[in-house]
């Protein structure tokens, strides 16, 4: 960097950083809390008497004690009774309230009260159209009251709740309802115990007027569990799929860990405003209207799915998260990895598993690498954060997901159930680490899984280069593989992986070959794992017939990025007969890689192609003849091929390439899409006519695998200008039957030019004017248009009645969908898009700094783009860095965007 340069200097940081490295347990346990609420949309009063007891072992004379708090309005303050005077006995200070002279013991109760109808920030008590709701992780609670607001604080909760029985006739909270009954001036009241003893950011309660679905689950051992699904009253014949997700949750958590439910009652609340999807609460989970509701006129097949993954994943928190817990948030992976892993295993069981798997890589692969690339890149164990908020990201969830199935993979399905067995047995009721977790896998298996640990320490996606060497004479074949993590903000320099590389051989005639490594006495059939652990590490196979072609990574068994100089013959015989299904359509993903690479590369950018290279065509061909003859060809899987079509996303591509010109690599893709549309045409017809659904809808995997690969066919021939099939888009988007075909029709409706494009639009509009969650999806098809005049409908539309820039879905569905869906027009070469962004990003963060926070993350990779763009996307950041009263949730981002 020259002197010159010094504006681009990292800006010195006048943040609060709070670190790994500095923790301490709690000065004080509060084994028991009782709260009374009374509840007001415009001033809730909270008491709290909270038992105080100090830990000898742990505090040192003179301390005082802060307890947490914000935006509370404090009214009364007593210990053991006794008023307690502000400057004598406690102080308020920014981050709470301070206790001067703490007590060894004693009974501590405050008064505060709080304004739900002004938080706008969603966290906390706060209102959600004429309810009020909770949202406490992970810093929540102490916006309710005063506490020590920190996971490794467990405490038995006793929770009253009153309020008008007119305006909230429903009142939950956590675990049991133990009393409830009227009071005078129209007044109810209801009182919650919750036995388990859980930290606060697992607090909550609901207050309004809301209906519930009721339904039962008998646990193994033969308790029954009440199940309430609680919405608005119009919305409760939508809670079906969601009910029977969470039986089947209950059911599977059983038959696959042994863990059964333990409360008497199950509750889940659908909120309409909601900062992400759901939230575990102790019994009573609250969740984004997105992941409860669902019929066949309202949600895609794509909703059924996320509806029972996060259904499942909330559940499974009650053992991973809530029973056992994080001691500090550097260990949010601990549960949230975890429970990705879980959910992920959960839907693979109820659905295709390789069709699962291919997309969940295609997610990690979509966020979390570029996360992984970034200026935000951090380990799944971070070791500073100024804003925990900001840490759940993919690399906490994805990618501490893909480290867990990196222990299932390595010890396999008996051994890991042997690790997690022992983890609950020593774990169960308290708030641990990684490292715990880790110690379990270890010692529960009898294995030394010390170098493992490197996954939770060391940012950045590794790299594996393979070479190998057949050797005719001795028929032993050499696989040397190489491993190197690039350097990532504060990790200059790695240390290696231990990393299970799943794979098999095959000959050049597709045919599984059996492996034998050198010093084993007997050769194994099918896949096996091999451990690289070393920067640079040789395998060697005997008794290999012939040079074999290597299928690595099996089921993607590792997140990194493997290289290898395969043939385009080797590429295609994996395509066609690698046994493992990931492996098959990773093949094809190569082939089409290389194809987009090498049309996007700007040293040899010429006229967009218009016929298909060989590869291509022989991989879509293959994909298509089993769906084009008499009957479908036997074992053929209509959503696997979907996803065989489905060209690698923009911003894996992005990864892939040094210097990112996003106009290229969307000109190549789409390029391809409409060769393929042309040149397959007829096919893709005959898919269309045959997977015409004519029954009733059902949101089965089957029956979802059959509409999306209708609606590929579709998709393809639309962007091969087929007038035929856009015809029919224009039809099916007016009234197909079910959701999913109607918005795919929609979809590819909108990149075209058809006169009655707009008449359509309007009409979706109309017929779902009322439903909140479909207009999501209209916002969201609008701002995914690949028309050139996205960007000035997209601000249009953030006018329009239906939108509400303080709803977080609306915000996600238009602005968001815009800036991480649409990268071509986000990244007009004229700043237009980066400029709409900035915009947004400061007006959020007027209101809700977590919002904004999650949107501003597009302007972040600014040093991998092209000269002319990463001036201009440095300036906005630049814009709103300089914004007066920025939220520290967006500073963190744009201070580590700025320095990279
Ligand atoms: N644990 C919550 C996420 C809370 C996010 C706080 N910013 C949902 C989940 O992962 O299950
Ligand atoms: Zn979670």
């Amino acid at each position: 960097m020259t002197v010159a340069d010094s504006s681009a200097l990292p800006p010195a940081s006048t943040q609060t950083v709070t670190r790994l490295a500095d923790y301490r347990p709690p000065l004080y346990r509060l084994p028991s809390v009782s709260l009374t609420f009374w509840l007001d949309r415009q001033k809730t009063t909270v008491e709290a008497r909270i038992r105080l007891e100090r830990d000898e072992a742990v505090y040192r004379p003179g301390e005082s004690l802060l307890l947490h708090g914000g935006k509370l309005a404090l009214e009364s303050l007593t210990l053991e009774g006794e008023p307690l005077m502000e400057g004598r006995d406690y102080r308020l200070v920014p981050d709470g309230l301070e206790l001067l002279n703490p007590p060894v013991a004693g009974e501590l109760v405050s008064r505060v009260s709080i304004d739900p109808s002004a938080n706008l920030e969603l966290e906390g008590l706060y209102a959600s159209g004429d309810m009020l709701c909770t949202q406490c992780e992970a810093e929540g609670f102490r916006k309710i009251t005063y506490w020590l607001d920190r996971p490794d604080l467990l405490s038995v909760y006793t929770v009253k709740l009153i309020a008008s029985a007119a305006d909230y006739p429903v009142l939950l909270a956590n675990g049991n309802c133990i009393e409830h009954g009227t009071m005078p001036g129209g007044q109810h009241f209801a009182v919650w115990h919750d036995p388990f003893p859980k930290p606060a950011y697992l607090f909550a309660v609901v207050a309004g007027q809301l209906v519930k679905t009721a339904d039962r689950f008998t646990t193994r051992s033969g308790r029954t569990v009440d199940l309430e699904i609680w919405t608005r009253a119009a919305d409760a014949a939508k809670t079906g799929h969601a009910m029977m997700s969470l039986k089947h949750s209950m059911a599977w958590d059983e038959q696959v860990f042994g863990l059964e439910y333990d409360l008497d009652i199950y509750m889940i609340v659908a909120v309409g405003d909601f900062n992400m999807g759901a939230m575990e609460n102790k019994g009573l989970n609250v969740f984004n209207t997105k992941y409860v509701l669902a019929d066949p006129q309202t949600a895609t097949d794509l909703d059924y799915q996320g509806i029972e993954a996060v259904i499942a994943h909330e559940y499974f928190h009650n053992w991973t998260g809530n029973r056992v817990t994080c001691r500090d948030w550097f260990q949010l992976s601990l549960k949230e990895g975890l429970t990705v892993f879980r959910d992920q295993q959960f839907s693979a069981d109820m659905n295709s598993a390789a069709v699962q798997r291919i997309g969940n890589v295609r997610g990690l692969r979509a966020v979390q690498f570029p996360e992984d690339a970034g200026p935000t890149a951090h380990p799944v164990r971070p070791d500073s954060y100024v804003e925990i908020n900001n840490f759940y990201t993919a690399t906490v969830y994805n990618k501490g997901a893909e480290v867990v199935r990196m222990y299932h993979t390595l010890l396999g399905a008996d051994g890991f159930r042997r690790g997690m067995d022992l983890y609950f047995q020593r774990h169960d009721g308290q708030a641990v680490t990684c490292d715990d977790f880790r110690a379990a896998m270890a010692d529960a298996n009898g294995v030394d899984l010390s170098q493992f640990g490197r996954w939770y320490s060391q940012a950045g996606t590794p790299v594996v280069r393979v070479t190998d060497q057949y050797d005719t004479e001795t028929k032993t074949y050499t696989l040397t593989m190489t491993q190197s993590c690039p350097p990532t903000p504060g990790q200059p320099v790695k240390e290696p992986f231990l990393i299970p590389i799943a794979m098999g051989l095959l000959s050049a005639d597709g045919q599984t070959l059996p492996t034998q490594l050198t010093g084993e006495a007997t050769a194994q059939a099918g896949t096996r794992v091999l451990r690289l652990s070393d920067v640079r590490q040789s395998f060697t196979f005997v008794n290999v017939a012939e040079a074999p072609i290597p299928s690595l990574l099996r089921g993607f068994s590792a997140p990194v990025k493997l290289e290898r100089a395969w043939t385009d013959a080797e590429l295609a015989t994996l395509a066609a007969h690698d046994s493992d299904a990931f492996a098959r359509w990773e093949a094809g993903q190569t082939v089409l890689t290389r194809v987009l690479l090498a049309d996007a590369d700007p040293a040899s950018i010429g006229p967009a192609r218009t016929d298909l290279p060989e590869t291509v065509a022989n991989l879509v061909a293959a994909t298509l003849a089993p769906f084009t003859g008499e009957t479908v060809g036997a074992g053929a899987d209509p959503a696997f091929a979907a996803l065989c079509l489905a060209l690698p996303g923009e911003a894996y591509l992005a990864e892939l390439v040094p210097v990112v010109y996003p106009d290229r690599l969307h000109a190549a893709r789409n390029a391809l899409r409409t060769a393929i549309g042309r040149r397959y045409a007829d096919d893709l017809l005959k898919i269309i006519a045959r997977f015409t659904d004519t029954g009733p809808f059902q949101p089965t995997a089957e029956a979802a695998g059959r509409r999306a690969l209708r609606n590929t066919a579709l998709d393809l021939l639309v962007a091969g200008g087929n007038s035929a099939a856009i015809a029919l888009a224009a039809d099916q988007a007016k009234a197909a039957g079910n959701m999913t075909d109607r918005l795919a029709a929609l979809t590819a409706l909108v990149d075209t030019d058809h006169p009655e494009r707009s008449a359509i639009l309007e009409a979706f509009q109309a017929d779902f004017a009322e439903d909140a969650l479909v207009l999501d999806k209209w916002f969201t098809v609008q701002a995914l248009s690949r028309r050139a005049d996205t960007l000035a409908q997209v601000t249009a539309l953030l006018g329009h009645p239906a939108y509400d820039a303080k709803n977080p879905n609306k915000v996600r569905a238009l602005v968001g969908s815009f800036t991480t869906g649409n990268r071509a027009q986000f990244h007009a070469l004229d700043g237009s898009g980066y400029g709409f962004l900035a915009d947004q990003v400061i007006a959020t963060d007027g209101f809700n700094g977590k919002l904004a926070a999650r949107l501003v993350a597009p302007l972040a990779p600014w040093k991998k783009m092209d000269p002319a763009r990463q001036g201009l996307m440095r300036a906005e950041l630049d814009r709103i860095r300089k914004t007066p009263g920025l939220s520290k949730d967006v500073t963190e981002i744009v201070e580590k965007a700025l320095a990279a």
